[in-house]
């Protein structure tokens, strides 16, 4: 599989691409984002791009990211001293909101014990026992610090048991920036026009293998091309990462049964629907139990944390117990695990999810609404209280329909949502996420803005 490379726009180009956007009114540098702009500028001289991570960048949609000092409930608060309706939720971390008072006075009692002890804790042992309790496919767990080094560890384990090599996984599908996994990618990788990453080696890129989603039939030609050699099937059981795309009906089974028919493992990657579509993840919703299962974001409540999990089998190779190496200096770090088990627990004594899936549906509804109304072609595609909205006619079930929305529309509403105050992930090919904290009014506020915005959206 060749690794495709593409440049990411120079910087000179990506500014001409601000200024233009600029031009089209998507958005205005004036006073209203002095100080972020100011930001930017000096981050940008310190650190790659002026982020930490590339979607941040705002690079898909032009314009210039607003630096966040401060996040209470459904708001954000800029270094400019506006206010956000934020969608974002720390990429679907925040399933209770910005600064969840539990989760805050977790964080805080633990740190005032120590911040790190590079020995184990009992608070691992109670997140661990937790995890396992509630998603039904994971016996045993392992506490990492990221979603990415959850799934690089799981293919490690799937490699390690079936002595095979090659991974199937997704177009569009992302599961963070290991190098084997840097194919094809969704998420950042692919809003940046970069599908693989430079320093990707082919040979590398060559031991993972794509097909596209939903796409059951090529799935199977492919792995019975090639039979004995495929260790493990990387999905993410509703793809999050080209935006919301969900499986069709029959997908996962399919991947289930014809994993058991190669005694291949199948991994799912539950970073975003763990806990964020029902207590027991994606694979309690659909009914189908993977070999592995990856997870993050909601599980560390907003800090660092990322887990791999499974049947004992396959858990008890990892080292120390087995030959399988993983370790982490801060993995299931005391502070973190402490936010994680608050969110958890609340999420157990509340289970908030029909109440978000209400909101969510309702908001969703209203907007397409708004987009016909203003004769602006708009999809809603939603599971639970995760959604994107597709600039395009029909819902997208693959990288290849998100891929002829319209990406320069979605960069207009993305803006004109932005100057009405209102935080949408700034790429087609992400997720937006409700938490507890947004009601019927955040919901009226924000279908009051689109109305403003479908304006500035030339139908
Ligand atoms: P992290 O290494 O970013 O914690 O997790 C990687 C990952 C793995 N699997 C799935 C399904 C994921 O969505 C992610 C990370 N999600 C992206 C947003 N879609 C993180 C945002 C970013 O890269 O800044």
């Amino acid at each position: 599989m060749r690794s495709r490379l593409r440049t990411v726009g120079s910087d000179r180009a990506v500014s001409r691409r601000r200024k233009a956007l600029a031009g089209r009114g998507a958005v205005s540098w004036g006073g209203a984002m002095r100080r972020s702009q100011e930001l930017f500028d000096r981050a940008q001289r310190y650190i790659p791009g002026g982020v930490n991570s590339p979607v941040r960048s705002f690079r898909s949609v032009g314009g210039t990211p607003p630096f966040i000092v401060r996040g209470r409930g459904a708001y954000v608060t800029s270094a400019d001293g506006r206010r956000y309706l934020d969608y974002l939720g720390s990429w679907g971390a925040l399933l209770l909101g910005h600064a969840e008072p539990s989760v805050v006075r977790a964080v805080r009692r633990a740190a005032q014990r120590g911040t790190s002890f590079g020995a184990p804790t009992p608070g691992e042992v109670e997140l661990a026992q937790l995890i396992t309790r509630l998603v039904p496919s994971i016996d045993q767990v392992r506490l990492v610090n990221s979603g990415t080094e959850a799934v690089m560890s799981a293919v490690r384990v799937a490699r390690a048991a079936t002595g095979r090599d090659l991974i199937i996984k997704f177009a569009g599908g992302y599961h963070g920036h290991a190098d084997h996994l840097l194919v094809d990618a969704g998420s950042g990788a692919a809003s940046l026009g970069v599908p693989s990453s430079a320093g990707v080696p082919s040979r590398v890129a060559g031991l993972t293998l794509v097909v596209p989603y939903n796409d059951s039939k090529a799935v199977r030609r492919l792995v019975h091309r090639h039979h004995g050699k495929v260790a493990a099937v990387l999905v993410e059981p509703i793809a999050g990462n080209m935006g919301v795309v969900p499986p069709q009906d029959g997908f996962l089974r399919g991947l289930r049964v014809l994993c058991d028919a190669e005694r291949a493992l199948l991994i799912f990657d539950e970073v975003i629907t763990g806990f964020r579509v029902a207590l027991g993840g994606a694979q309690a919703l659909y009914g189908v139990r993977p070999d592995l299962t990856c997870l993050g974001k909601i599980i560390g409540g907003g800090l660092p944390v990322g887990a791999y999990g499974g049947r004992r089998d396959l858990m008890s190779r990892v080292a120390p117990s087995g030959p399988v190496y993983q370790a982490g200096t801060l993995a299931g770090n005391p502070v973190a695990v402490a936010a994680g088990l608050a969110m958890l627990q609340r999420l157990v004594a509340d289970p908030p999810y029909r109440r978000l899936e209400h909101l969510t549906l309702q908001l969703c509804r209203a907007v397409e609404r708004e987009a016909q109304r203003a004769g602006v072609s708009l999809v809603a595609q939603r599971v639970g209280s995760m959604f994107t909205w597709f600039m395009g006619e029909r819902p997208p079930r693959n990288e290849q329909d998100v891929r002829a929305t319209d990406a320069a529309r979605f960069s207009q509403f993305f803006h004109a949502m932005l100057a009405e105050g209102v935080y949408l992930a700034p790429s087609p090919f992400e997720a937006n996420f409700l938490s507890t904290a947004h009601g019927d009014r955040e919901v009226e506020r924000t279908i009051r803005a689109a109305r403003r915005a479908f304006r500035n959206v030339r139908g």
